[in-house]
């Protein structure tokens, strides 16, 4: 048994305290040293889990197939992690959200909330984070569900294994979808409220689209479900089981973890150097410069030329 305090938050997780997951993922999500010693210690047992990512547009139900989802995988360690883009931490959709998906998913999982603080980037670098520590934990499969509206949204739900897209019946769902860069990023797709009229035109739609882009390779299959009775449920899941089995067998699961990996590399710099670039225009000497521009004496191109030499001289890169 390990003295550190954090392997010992790890073990406790690792045997199952939700009280300990509970506290390394809010310390992963706080930022700072911290975090990067949580997320380190994360990197050194993850990779285990399966990241099954759920996206859509708002109220297509989402939060309803997550819930059915992590119980119909039959594990007794599934975690859900529900990402808000859009509101704050105290918002009333994760409220709603919670209470929602309590009332679907087994006693078993494990469930956070996760909402944007500052900017977006921040999530492309939390999101990863907390996974990470879900894996490390033992959860398995690790359930995502985002919002998928935004580029932003569209990319953290498909920094999962299997990405799986929601609409609901209609055409205008499958069209906001392709438009927002849902089709590209689905591994599986799903028609819910197929309780509605015409859920097999929405199906029909989307094979339409997806005949026109398709590229040989993995065809994303079309699941018709009602999440709220937990039809079609056991369905999808199989889908997500094939998909699974086909990363393994196509090498395609180390490429894509591989490319999320270095993506994640670009989004921390970014993130990084956003910080400095706040910190460095609310500084003296930022101001000191952005008051010229405010009397025109200094372009913004100028301006911004200046600072950015600034900031790389506190910054050396060897090139
Ligand atoms: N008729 C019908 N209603 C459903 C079905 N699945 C979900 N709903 C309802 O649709 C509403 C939205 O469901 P959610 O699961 O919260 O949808 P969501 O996509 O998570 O919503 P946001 O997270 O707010 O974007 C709720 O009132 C659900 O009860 C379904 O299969 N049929
Ligand atoms: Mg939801």
């Amino acid at each position: 048994m390990s003295h550190d305090p954090l392997d010992e938050l790890f073990e406790t997780a690792r045997g199952g305290n939700r009280r300990a997951l509970g506290k390394l993922l809010t310390m992963v999500e706080k930022r700072g040293e911290t975090a990067a010693m949580v997320s380190e210690r994360a990197h050194s047992h993850a990779g285990h889990a399966r990241v099954v990512g759920v996206t859509g547009a708002p109220g297509t139900g989402k939060s309803t197939i997550t819930g059915r989802l992590a119980s119909v995988s039959g594990a007794s360690r599934s975690a859900i992690l529900a990402i808000d883009p859009s509101s704050p931490l105290t918002g009333g959709a994760i409220l709603g959200d919670r209470i929602r998906m309590d009332n679907h998913v087994s006693s078993n999982a494990f469930i956070r909330s996760m909402a944007t603080r500052g900017h977006a980037g921040g999530l492309a670098v939390a999101v990863p984070d907390a996974i990470r520590v879900l894996d490390a934990a033992g959860c398995d499969p690790i359930i995502v569900e985002t919002v998928g509206v935004g580029q932003v949204e569209v990319s953290i739900a498909a920094a999962a294994d299997t990405t799986v897209v929601v609409v609901t019946p209609g055409w205008g769902d499958a069209v906001q979808a392709n438009k927002a860069g849902l089709l590209e990023v689905a591994d599986v797709f799903v028609v819910n409220k197929a309780d509605r009229p015409d859920a097999r035109g929405a199906r029909r739609d989307l094979e339409l689209m997806l005949d026109l882009g398709h590229r040989g390779g993995w065809r994303a299959p079309i699941v018709l479900t009602t999440a709220t009775e937990g039809e079609g449920i056991d369905g999808l899941w199989d889908e997500i089981e094939r998909h699974t089995a086909h990363l393994h067998d196509s090498g395609d699961l180390a490429r894509r973890r591989c490319r999320r990996r270095r993506g994640e590399v670009a989004d921390r710099i970014e993130l990084s150097l956003r910080d400095q670039v706040d910190q460095m225009i609310q500084s003296e000497s930022g101001e000191a410069v952005l008051s010229r521009v405010d009397c025109q004496e200094l372009s913004p191109a100028a301006a911004a030329e200046f600072l950015l030499a600034e900031l790389k001289s506190h910054n050396p890169l060897e090139g």
